[in-house]
């Protein structure tokens, strides 16, 4: 797979990168693709990361199991490789969870997008850190979620997911036949959501709560706004982000972007239980329009509220 830095406004090629190795990784063999949360430590410079993918169009293609990750702006690009666990995949979907980590979910290990062209679906959902570098196993479903599944950040940090109709016309359970591959799976009407383990036992009492943010209209490198919150335990670790989920079809997801804000003032105290902390977003390039804005406190995330970002 070539790949390149391409503006769509010139129509012109800005730079060209090595080529990804590995399988096809667009339609009808679509792998996933992230840009990782953009961090102050790393001077927000953009790492995308792009999994999965297939050989051919055919419900027998196999799938691959590699990743990889590419800074554009570096000036000699690489990719990095990484390996998912579980082996090969089409069709699945990077989502950046509140931790940093990426969650990849939904998709086949056999077969490719299209109607009747999947055979075996994959269950697992992964979690890939990119401070540790590790893949970890995080849940299992028993719902296929095939050609048309999609996955998305909610505003109370779990993921909301649904889909699945690799059929041309809708096919219920009940008209399911294994034998058939145009039968072989079910137009899916059943929603699931999937807790990140930011949120699993006792931690689900921690969220920091009655967040106010003072302002929700942000100019990148000038506003600055204080956000108020209780918190039952000591916040030894804050961060505050600003998100936005993207749109996704086809398991492409796209616009999707996580920064992390900066801290103008670092956490005080003021009393009930209540503390503030100023933040703004950075001086970098953003497009326009509505965010979400997450605060995490000791690692599990509050409930997001909705901003806007503006460029002047
Ligand atoms: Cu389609």
């Amino acid at each position: 797979m070539s790949s390149q830095i391409f503006n769509p406004d010139k129509n012109e090629i800005v730079k060209e990168m090595p080529d990804l190795p590995g399988m096809y990784r667009t339609y009808p063999n679509t792998g996933g693709s992230v840009m990782l949360p953009l961090l102050e430590k790393n001077n927000y410079e953009a790492e995308i990361m792009i999994c999965g993918g297939g050989d051919y169009d055919d419900p027998e293609s196999p799938t691959d199991d590699t990743c990889g990750k590419i800074r554009p702006l570096d000036p000699e690009p690489r990719w990095d490789i990484t390996k998912m666990p579980g082996g090969g995949r089409s069709m699945v979907e990077g989502i950046t969870l509140l931790d940093g980590t990426i969650l990849w979910l939904n998709g086949a290990r056999l077969g490719c997008e299209g109607f009747g062209t999947a055979s075996e679906p994959a269950l697992d959902a992964m979690v890939y850190s990119p401070a540790t570098k590790d893949w970890a196993l995080a849940g299992r479903t028993d719902i296929p979620r095939l050609y048309h599944a999609v996955a998305l950040m909610l505003l109370d940090g779990t993921i909301l997911v649904a889909g699945s109709n690799p059929n041309e016309m809708p096919i219920l359970p009940k008209d399911v036949d294994l034998k058939d591959p145009l039968r072989a799976f079910p137009t899916e009407f059943r929603v699931e959501e999937y807790t990140p383990s930011y949120l699993l036992g006792k931690r689900a009492h921690k969220r920091p709560r009655n967040i106010a943010i003072d302002k929700k209209v942000f100019i990148p490198g000038k506003t600055v706004s204080s956000i108020h919150f209780h918190s039952a335990d000591q916040p030894k670790d804050v961060k505050v982000w600003l998100y936005h989920g993207g749109f996704v079809t086809h398991a492409l997801h796209m616009g999707q972007i996580m920064v992390e804000m900066e801290q103008v003032k670092s956490v005080t105290y003021h009393k009930h239980g209540r503390y503030e902390v100023a933040i703004k977003v950075p001086g970098i390039k953003l497009a326009p329009g509505p965010y979400v804005i997450y605060l995490t406190v000791n690692s599990v995330p509050g409930h997001g509220q909705f901003v806007s970002v503006q460029n002047k």
